[in-house]
């Protein structure tokens, strides 16, 4: 055991170094770890396997994050990553303060069901205060409000197949000759179902900003921040993630990153 949790420690320490090198530097020079069979791409996959199997078995599946008192909140939530879409459908939503939104669940489910931000604000609500951290090195305590995730799954129906969810954001996180790249994370049902995981409308009392993640954005609480998409409109339940962007199961994913990302 204390082998695989230096692997993981090991991990982790070369994943907050990648991190701050590509922000500094965008992402090209990662292009070689999105080729399969490449000996770093394959070395981060055997990792990736280690620290989640390592993970679920040391912590188990349904243990909380910490959760903060009010007190604790210093300051509002850094706004990352995408902090402003500006792709047409979605300027077309904002534009219409989010009336026409609507977060659709799709894939392997019994049936395809899509809810409106009014829809989802009347499902049960849970407010919880946690500790976001970023590869980047900060972290910031926020509290937020969303439905839990499980229970509108729970009404598309996920057939007994599907192992992942998919995470399918508007936002264009990145721009290439072959088109624009949307950013998309994924989770596992174990992650998907745990009581903390939430589709978040609502950040610090207030309804959410764009600049994290407008109209709704996923909290799950006990992964890094890039885990925590925004601008989610599709969640789709698969079996396999190799079909989506480089398949790795994540914009920063195949980009080199862990795909569990635990904390
Ligand atoms: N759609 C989308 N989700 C995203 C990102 C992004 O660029 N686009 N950035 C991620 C990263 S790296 C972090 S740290 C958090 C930032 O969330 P915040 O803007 O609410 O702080 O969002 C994550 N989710
Ligand atoms: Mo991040």
């Amino acid at each position: 055991m204390s082998q695989i949790i230096l692997n993981r420690r090991r991990l982790l320490l070369g994943s907050a170094a990648l991190g701050s090198s590509v922000a500094l530097s965008g992402c090209n020079q990662f292009d070689f770890l999105g080729q399969r069979g490449n000996p770093v791409r394959q070395a981060m996959e055997q990792a990736n396997v280690l620290t989640y199997h390592a993970q679920r078995a040391l912590i188990g599946d349904q243990v909380l994050a910490r959760e903060y008192s009010e007190s604790e909140i210093r300051q509002g939530m850094k706004p990352n990553g995408s902090t402003e879409p500006t792709t047409a459908e979605y300027s077309f939503l904002r534009m219409q303060d989010f009336a026409p939104y609507r977060l659709t669940i799709k894939g392997m489910v019994e049936r395809e069901v899509s809810f409106s931000l009014e829809e989802l604000r009347n499902m049960p609500a849970r407010t919880q205060i946690t500790r976001h951290d970023c590869v980047e090195g900060w972290s910031c305590i926020a509290k937020w409000t969303g439905t839990p995730l499980g229970p509108v799954l729970d009404a598309a129906g996920v057939k007994p197949e599907a192992r992942y969810c998919v995470y399918h954001c508007f936002d264009n996180i990145q721009r290439t000759l072959s088109g624009d790249i949307f950013y998309y994370e994924s989770s596992d049902l174990v992650d998907a179902y745990h009581p903390q995981t939430l589709l978040a409308y609502g950040l610090n009392d207030q309804v959410l900003p764009v600049s994290n993640g407008a109209p709704v954005r996923l909290r799950i609480e006990r992964a890094l921040g890039y885990k925590q998409p925004k601008y989610l409109h599709t969640i789709e339940l698969v079996d396999d993630l190799t079909p989506f962007g480089r398949g790795r199961g994540g914009y920063w994913p195949d980009n080199g990153y862990d795909w569990y990302g635990g904390i």
